[in-house]
């Protein structure tokens, strides 16, 4: 068994392939996930790819074929260095698998997602160097790990729409918070699509592919797409399936930790909020009351427009059980859906409701007691 150099509380879904999270209360706090804290999530066997023989193609629709080893690629183009988190479609699945179970997918909390510091250099600048070719649309990345979830079986990959590709935040990444870049989050480069699901954030990076039309890949094909309720996840895809790019406002709960037992008086309570590409968290709220009122959360300062926000506030708990919830706004005004019944789906992608948790709150509340 590997652990990944994770820490020993992680929150194992799978040895192999390798799935884990962290505690929520480990993230609390921490506007970069440390390293060794950092969610992984991956589809098949991790490959250990010899950095000295590897290299990265450039094909496609593009007006010169290009062939970088990493060496290459580091000193032909500018170095960019940008905050941002990843967040997986499945994050907070578990909020879904209660409401009806969802057969054959990991069971994510609140923590399959984290932010780093990643070093690389822009997409964009690799693609103006191929020069991009009339009719291209996409770009799709390619990599090693064969996926025996896939049908048929085959090696992971992804694409994103040819104007995302050229935006300034996309990099193609060797390094994490100041450190080489780990295999298990795809050593020696990977691609980082802030503000897009997880997914297309490639790991073990090959192949950079420019085209027409998004990667037929059975991960960017026919998975990571919001089905309908009542589709058959393992049927045919349906027209009215919709394939995952930019992350959907969700905001989730990380301390006190769900199922505490706490003194009456005032305690804080903190958790993220994160809302992809051009949307912006705008303001959080909490409620010990199931929504009867809400006090406003205060906004940490983000590291980064491509990273989650982190958020606090103080409420008054008096003896009893409580229910704490939360609910967040993005930039373009909207909501949060209240309930995981709302936006259940056969793939268990996108649980954006409302996070709450349940407190055991002792004590008769007179005396005073110091934040949390
Ligand atoms: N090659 C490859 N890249 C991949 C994956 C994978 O299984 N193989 N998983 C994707 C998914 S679904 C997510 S959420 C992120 C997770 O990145 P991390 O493991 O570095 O946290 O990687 C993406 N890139
Ligand atoms: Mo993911």
């Amino acid at each position: 068994m590997r652990s990944w150099d994770k820490r020993d509380d992680m929150i194992v879904h799978e040895q192999d392939p390798y799935n884990a999270e962290p505690r929520p209360q480990t993230l609390a706090g921490a506007l970069l996930t440390p390293v060794d804290t950092f969610y992984s999530r991956n589809h098949g066997p991790i490959p250990t790819l010899d950095p000295a023989a590897w290299s990265l193609r450039v094909d496609g629709l593009v007006e010169r074929e290009l062939e970088f080893s990493l060496l290459e690629l580091q000193r032909r183009f500018d170095q960019q260095t940008l905050t941002a988190t990843l967040q997986c479609a499945g994050n907070r699945r578990a909020g879904l698998m209660a409401v009806q179970d969802i057969p054959g997918e990991d069971p994510w909390g609140s923590a399959a997602t984290s932010t780093a510091v990643w070093t690389g250099v822009r997409l964009a600048d690799v693609l103006r160097t191929a020069g991009v070719g009339e009719g291209a649309g996409h770009v799709a990345f390619a990599a090693p790990d064969v996926s025996e979830l896939a049908d048929p079986a085959q090696a992971y990959g992804a694409s994103i729409g040819l104007r995302k590709a050229l935006a300034p935040e996309v990099l193609l990444a060797w390094a994490m918070n100041g450190e080489p870049l780990p295999v298990v989050h795809g050593a020696p480069l990977r691609v980082v699509v802030p503000g897009w699901i997880g997914a297309r954030s490639v790991k073990w990076l090959q192949r950079i592919t420019v085209q027409q039309a998004p990667s037929a890949n059975w991960f960017q094909a026919t998975a990571y797409h919001l089905l309908p309720a009542d589709a058959d996840p393992d049927g045919e895809l349906p027209a009215s399936a919709l394939s995952l790019s930019s992350v959907a406002l969700n905001s989730d709960i990380l301390r006190p930790a769900d199922g505490a037992t706490l003194p009456a008086g005032p305690t804080e309570i903190t958790g993220y909020a994160f809302a992809g590409d051009d949307r912006e968290v705008a303001r959080v709220d909490v409620s010990i009351d199931g929504g009867g009122s809400w006090v406003q959360a205060d906004l940490v300062v983000a590291p980064s427009r491509w990273a989650w926000r982190h958020w606090r506030a103080v409420v008054e708990l008096v003896a009893g059980p409580v229910t704490v919830t939360a609910r967040a706004w993005d930039s373009a005004a909207a909501l949060q859906p209240q309930l995981p019944e709302h936006v259940w789906n056969p793939k268990g992608y996108v649980n954006n409701s409302w996070p709450s948790i349940a407190l055991t709150v002792t004590g008769d509340g007179n005396a005073p007691t110091p934040p949390r």
